[in-house]
Parts: structure tokens; sequence; C-alpha cells
């Protein structure tokens, strides 16, 4: 008899792990965070166009549709006003990602530019620890990715 409660959570335990798979599934944000490369390629970090360029974050369209991500937004985790990068017209394709990048540079399809300069004060990504928020055009949090480690250069969110 001692027993019977342990039986009888475990059986509850599987019951109740049969729904989280499909769950998480079902949980997967339609533009995902994928990659942060926080740790701009060099050390020290100079501040110039191309090692600013050197960090990037990258966005999924997880889902079969083009999705239009114009007035959508990426920030860090600071309240600073000019770390918010706002989507111009742009549309991702149906399973495609789009990187951008922390500097100056010619949008394409396939990579954006935030357009921030100034050296190395610049930067978007803290080494150590930040956290990446994607947000819609009307301000609702799709996904956001956190990293805490100054060991590596980057983090995969997905
Ligand atoms: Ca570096
Ligand atoms: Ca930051």
């Amino acid at each position: 008899m001692r027993f019977l409660p342990l039986a009888l959570s475990a059986a509850a335990l599987a019951v109740a792990l049969v729904p989280v798979a499909p769950a998480q599934a079902a949980a997967l944000p339609a533009i995902q965070l994928v990659k942060i490369y926080y740790n701009s390629p060099g050390s020290p970090d100079n501040g110039a166009n191309g090692s600013l360029n050197g960090e990037w974050a990258q966005i999924k369209n997880t889902t079969r549709k083009a999705v239009s991500l114009k007035g959508w937004t990426l920030r860090d985790k600071t309240r600073a006003a000019d770390h918010v990068y706002t989507f111009g017209a742009f549309t991702l394709g149906a399973g495609k990602t789009v990187t951008v990048r922390t500097g100056k540079g010619k949008d394409t399809a396939t990579t954006r530019y935030w357009g921030r300069s100034g050296g190395t004060f610049a930067y978007i990504w803290n080494q150590a620890s930040d956290t990446a928020y994607v947000r819609n055009a009307s301000g609702k949090l799709i996904d956001s990715c956190s990293y805490n480690s100054s060991r590596v250069e980057s983090i995969n969110c997905a």
C-alpha cells in the first residue's frame, strides 16, 4: 500500500505528459528569433561599420505563408529609444530567414541594416547577457531570446 501514492502520481504524470508535445508545437512562434551573434569577430570590438555588422540577429518565418514585417520591431533589453529596429516595407517569405545587422548597409531580401554608427557605443547586443524581443506592428510580443554567457559568441534561440 505504501507504494500506491507513487504509482498514482506516476500514472498522473504519464497522463499529464501526453499533451505536452503537441502544445509545444502549436506554440512555435510564426516569426521566430533563431540566432543572435552578439560578439562581433575580433577583439576588442572597435566600433567600425564592419564590426557593427559582425553582430546580428536572425528572424525566421516558420509558417507556409509570406508575412509582412512592416512596422514590426526588434529590440534589446535596454529601454533606450534608439535600440529599437523597426522594419520598413518588408515581406519575409515562407520558411525564409532575415538577418538584421547592427551597422549601416544596403537592405536586401535577406539582410536588413539597423543603420547604427558612432563607435563602440553603437553595438546593440551585449557580450555577456541580453534579451532580444520581436514584436508585431501592434506591439504584441511574438518571440524573445535571452542569453547569458561571455564564453561563446552566439546563441541559437530556436
Ligand atoms: Ca568581439
Ligand atoms: Ca544591449
